[in-house]
């Protein structure tokens, strides 16, 4: 659909404002890029070396080979594995820095932060071979801190969390040699290998891609989750509001966006200070409003039910209400177009991370040891930039729409009375046909959200149930798909079930990292029925992906043994072995395979042929 940008109205409302103000947004500069580079978008560019840039002319009139004599297979599959090293390099670094903030918890040196699922920390530790009796919280969670961050590196074969996939996953991965052994190791072995004259393999490149992804979700993502679950807690259902208009007319409105949940715990906590709400009130605010963006607004959405502002493209929307006193950014998805776009209103755009400088920003540096003490310095600031506001600029959209977030792998096990047998009973049955997990982000190539949504309502409709994660889910939220009632759009089977367990037919699992808990789910089934995580009637999707943590996600999912289908084209039709190898050679080598297809109500149809396929080979 690209005769509208968005079929978001809120997205609508503020694009037209934008449109008056003379504001230019990513649509903007999408449309300022066209033609985009045909080199680029079929992979087969290279700049590794200086001999380069070389390219591959697709029809064969121009040169076939790089200076070096690269391919244009050796290219696309080069260029592939780097997205998914830097996809898997930033969500394992977010894991990093998760793990490395419960250790300073044990030290006591991040005194603001507690461990708080005191369950899960123990749960882990027994994973990890580690002796709870006897111990103290702090005394357990630094020695699993250190045998984790080991993980990262380690030596001893392969990462132990692999061990959480069923047998019949870790012998295939074991013959094909997709083991990851240390999380950076195979980023590290990814940049090594796509340096000029080195591995010039197209297939045992994605192989190796395949086995740096798997580090990625069953190393360093499902690390992030486990242990922000430790530290703050693991999400349950929890009731919220969504979109543009949760921006607040008459208070000081703080957005946080970016992703690391160690920022955005401390502001939940420092904007509810009492001194702080009576600065604000002291200022003419009603109080303070924070409000998330992208996958930092989903982890405090799922923990706190913290109003969601919008997804990826809505985070400049949000500054043209002209109604934030300050952006608040950690790590990833965040435009670097945010520091000259705040500087047309009073808005302050503050970077928090040493490793993400933005120009414009104000730069207020976060470390968890005076984590409070700078999370309120940074409230101070937004507080103090109110009386700032051009009353006369503000324009927020009414569109609100509130959701039922929250579901972790053991929230669902709670309302399921402790077993999956219950979801496994629905789906032998057929009330549930399938499980589809939509993830991923919003693409100006294509009508925001409209993919999402349109995947998501076929699905449901033919009784598969929908499980997602960052900015997909923030899609749904948005149009009322994650609250029980649209239960009422859902197939007969599911409807029944959502109705008699009082849940969404959507389940909004979390943030980009949070991918993992789908695949521990997945893997939990799989073990129950003794079978693979190839067999289940399970696909994914990424309706509308941009980013390189996406590409890394692709990769596991389908090296996990799950059909995938991508809703925007990525950079590899330049090279035929590597389009075969992702599309078909995956199926015999992993089970999982890709499938692009831009069409959401196609690609639903992809999905319910693979989930009635798989339903038929398990026999039910
Ligand atoms: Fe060109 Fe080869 Fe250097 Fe790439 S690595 S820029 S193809 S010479
Ligand atoms: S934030 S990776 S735009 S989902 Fe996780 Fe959204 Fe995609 Fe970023």
């Amino acid at each position: 659909m690209k005769d509208t940008l968005s079929v978001d109205p809120a997205s609508l409302k503020m694009l037209e404002i934008a449109r008056e103000r003379g504001i230019e947004t990513a649509w903007d500069r999408y449309l300022a890029q066209q033609p985009q580079c045909g080199f680029g978008e079929l992979g087969l560019c290279c700049r590794n070396c200086n001999m380069g840039p070389c390219r591959i002319d697709p029809f064969g009139d121009g040169p076939q080979k790089g200076v070096c004599g690269a391919t244009g297979d050796i290219i696309v599959a080069r260029n592939l594995l780097r997205m998914i090293a830097a996809g898997a390099a930033a969500h394992s670094d977010h894991g990093r820095d998760v793990v490395e903030t419960v250790m300073r918890v044990a030290t006591g040196e991040a005194k603001d932060y507690a461990i708080k699922d005191e369950n899960k920390l123990k749960a882990l530790a027994a994973e990890f071979n580690i002796n709870t009796e006897g111990r103290t919280v702090k005394e357990i969670a630094k020695e699993l801190a250190e045998a984790v961050l080991e993980e990262f590196g380690t030596r001893k074969g392969y990462i132990q969390t692999v061990e959480r996939v069923p047998a019949k996953r870790k012998e295939i991965w074991e013959r094909l040699g997709l083991l990851p052994r240390g999380i950076d190791r195979e980023v590290v072995e990814a940049m090594h290998r796509t340096h000029m004259g080195v591995d010039n393999d197209p297939a045992n490149l994605i192989l190796h891609g395949l086995r740096c992804s798997i580090s990625d979700g069953w190393g360093g993502s499902l690390l992030a989750t486990e242990f922000s679950d430790v530290l703050f807690g693991t999400p349950q259902p929890v009731k919220g509001k969504s979109n543009l208009g949760v921006i607040c007319k008459n208070a000081v409105n703080i957005l946080v966006h970016g992703h690391e949940p160690i920022l955005s715990e401390m502001l939940v906590a420092a904007a509810k200070d009492p001194e702080l709400v009576a600065a604000a009130r002291a200022r003419g605010a009603d109080g303070i409003n924070l409000v998330g963006m992208c996958c930092t607004g989903n982890e405090i959405l799922m923990r706190h039910g913290i109003p969601a502002a919008g997804n990826f493209l809505q985070q400049e929307l949000a500054i043209i209400t002209g109604a934030l006193e300050a952006v608040v950014v950690d790590v990833q998805c965040i435009m670097p177009a945010l520091g000259q776009l705040a500087a047309c209103y009073h808005t302050k755009f503050i970077s928090t991370s040493p490793k993400a400088k933005f120009p414009g920003a104000v730069h207020v540096p976060f470390d968890e040891h005076h984590a409070l003490d700078t999370a309120r310095e940074i409230i101070r600031l937004a507080v103090e930039n109110y009386p700032n506001r051009n009353k006369d600029r503000v324009f927020i959209p009414e569109d609100i729409t509130e959701y039922v977030a929250g579901f972790s792998v053991e929230a669902i096990l709670k309302i399921l009375g402790g077993t999956l047998n219950p979801l496994i009973d629905a789906i032998k049955n057929r009330s549930i046909r399938g499980i589809a997990a939509l993830v991923g982000c919003n693409n100006p190539k294509i009508t925001q959200d409209y993919n999402h949504l349109n995947m998501v309502k076929e699905l449901i409709a033919k009784d598969v149930l929908v499980v997602e994660t960052g900015c997909a889910a923030i899609a749904s939220a948005k149009a009322g798909l994650l609250l029980p009632e649209a239960a009422e759009l859902a197939g007969p089977g599911l409807a029944g079930v959502c109705r008699a367990l009082g849940i969404p037919p959507v389940l909004h699992m979390g943030s980009c990292v949070d991918i993992s808990r789908i695949l521990v789910v997945a893997a939990a089934i799989a073990g129950e029925l003794g079978v693979d995580i190839a067999d289940l009637p399970v696909a994914g999707a990424a309706p509308e992906w941009v980013s390189e943590k996406a590409v890394s996600i692709g990769a596991y999912v389908v090296a996990s043994g799950i059909f995938t289908v991508l809703g925007t084209v990525p950079a590899v039709l330049g090279s035929k072995v590597v389009t075969e190898l992702l599309t078909r050679q995956a199926k015999d080598l992993v089970g999982g395979y890709f499938a692009v297809e831009t069409d959401p109500f196609r690609a639903a149809e992809l999905i319910i042929n693979h989930i009635d396929e798989k339903r038929a080979a398990l026999g039910i």
